[in-house]
């Protein structure tokens, strides 16, 4: 089968080296070879697709932009191209890899104690241990900050953690939880919480409309004692697990053009086949509008997100960089599926078509890590000095 060919109207793969080529189109003939076919299955019975967890570490694509205990060490350009072609089959796909790299390992590689490091990483990047990342309360989600799940430093030494976490992606499958909480009434710091610790159990969410293909848990902590050596010694405060979501942000800000190029292809090959009043509907001009208007789109996301990984290559990115392109992407997938859906008529609505699959993921990756409304107030704090937050 010919190789797929993403959109590429202003020359974007010029600006990739070979190497960087040659790493997406690895990880693009695994989607549409491995990938693609168990979409329909996994979608329809809400399950994600163990059986490429060991393929996907084996291809290197977990914390895969960090360096050493066994990660692949590839560019942030290169690891964005890979977030966007995991995202072309399944958002559900990209986050697992999203949550497992950017929300666990970084934070162990960056806040982490050596003895973390080598114990959690290498196993990770194999896919031998599955993390989760627990920040999101029933009652604290743009604002974690108000979080109510407590760490008390107990005598003998250790922690004891009380609360409950929500919506947090792999949580019912993860050997172990990064686990965010107020330490002894004061500051915020990260856990490590294995699975099997006595107090920790976890529940699956059933029923979402949207990331069908990824499993949605809920963390309960009741009296859970965990050993002094589980703490992250170097993340304190709020900004430790904030420094994990602009790494999250980062590949999902690539990956969702991804998404918005398989909605594109769909329609546009839709479109070129499906006869209305004897011509072919790519051949009237109210389509052909919006097929330009998505070719648009999705072109300018992909110079955003180029220059964006410049500017993380360089160590010079700042989050409301990193919002504006998560937001700007994520609406511009989400217009771009909504759009395509309308164009395959009643084909749209139906699972043999990954239209509406694209389109009802894109609700969930515009909400979570940081509402469209809340990277707005986060660029409008940005040029105004103003926090409008609260
Ligand atoms: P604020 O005063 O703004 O910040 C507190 C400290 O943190 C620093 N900071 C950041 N550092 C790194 N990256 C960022 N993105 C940062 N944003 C802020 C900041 O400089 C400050 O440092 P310091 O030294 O002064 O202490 O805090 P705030 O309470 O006013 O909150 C700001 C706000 C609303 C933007 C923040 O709370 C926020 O981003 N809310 C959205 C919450 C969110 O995105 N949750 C995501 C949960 S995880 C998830 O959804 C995973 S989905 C699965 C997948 O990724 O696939
Ligand atoms: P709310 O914060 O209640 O927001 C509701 C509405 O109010 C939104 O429209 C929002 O934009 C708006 N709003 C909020 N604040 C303001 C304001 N100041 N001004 C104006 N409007 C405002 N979390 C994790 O920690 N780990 C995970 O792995 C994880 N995975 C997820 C997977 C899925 C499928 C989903 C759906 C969510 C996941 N989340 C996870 C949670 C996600 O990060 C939160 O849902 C998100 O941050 C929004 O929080 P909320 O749902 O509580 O919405």
């Amino acid at each position: 089968m010919a190789q797929y060919q993403s959109l590429n109207f202003f020359d974007t793969d010029s600006l990739f080296t070979a190497e960087q080529i040659s790493i997406r189109d690895s990880v693009r003939d695994f989607v549409t070879d491995r990938v693609l076919p168990v979409l329909q299955d996994s979608h329809r019975n809400e399950t994600f697709p163990m059986h490429l967890v060991s393929e996907i570490g084996d291809l290197g694509l977990l914390g895969a932009n960090l360096k050493g205990y066994e990660c692949a060490g590839i560019d942030n350009i290169a690891y964005g191209l890979v977030m966007q072609e995991l995202e072309r089959g399944d958002s559900g796909l990209r986050s697992f890899v999203s949550v497992q790299g950017a929300l666990c390992m970084w934070p162990i590689y960056a806040y982490g104690s050596e003895e973390q490091k080598q114990k959690y990483l290498p196993k990770m990047a194999k896919g031998e241990f599955i993390g989760c990342f627990g920040l999101t309360e029933p009652d604290f989600g743009s604002n974690p900050g108000g979080m109510t799940t407590t760490a008390k430093s107990l005598p003998g030494g250790g922690y004891a953690i009380n609360g409950n976490k929500m919506w947090i992606t792999n949580g019912t499958i993860a050997d172990v939880a990064v686990v965010w909480a107020r330490l002894d009434g004061e500051r915020i710091r990260g856990f490590l919480v294995d699975k099997g610790t006595k107090g920790f159990t976890t529940s699956l969410m059933k029923g979402k409309f949207s990331l069908r293909c990824s499993l949605t848990g809920e963390l309960h902590f009741q009296d859970c004692e965990i050993s002094a050596d589980s703490i992250l010694p170097e993340g304190i405060g709020l900004k430790a697990p904030l420094g994990c979501l602009s790494q999250a942000r980062y590949g999902i800000a690539w990956g969702v053009v991804g998404a918005a190029d398989a909605c594109y292809h769909e329609a546009l090959n839709y479109t070129k086949e499906r006869m209305i009043f004897d011509k072919p509907l790519a051949g009237y001009q109210l389509v052909q509008a919006k097929l330009a208007k998505m070719v648009q789109e999705i072109t300018k996301a992909q110079l955003l997100v180029i220059q964006l990984g410049n500017l993380k290559e360089s160590g010079r990115i700042q989050p409301h960089q990193i919002s504006l392109a998560k937001m700007n992407n994520c609406r511009m997938a989400l217009d771009c599926a909504r759009e395509a859906r309308d164009m395959l008529g009643a084909n749209g609505i139906i699972d043999e078509y990954p239209v509406i699959r694209h389109m009802l993921n894109l609700e969930t990756v515009n909400t979570y890590e940081g509402t469209e409304d809340i990277h707005k107030l986060v660029i409008g704090r940005e040029v105004t000095g103003l926090a409008a937050f609260k």
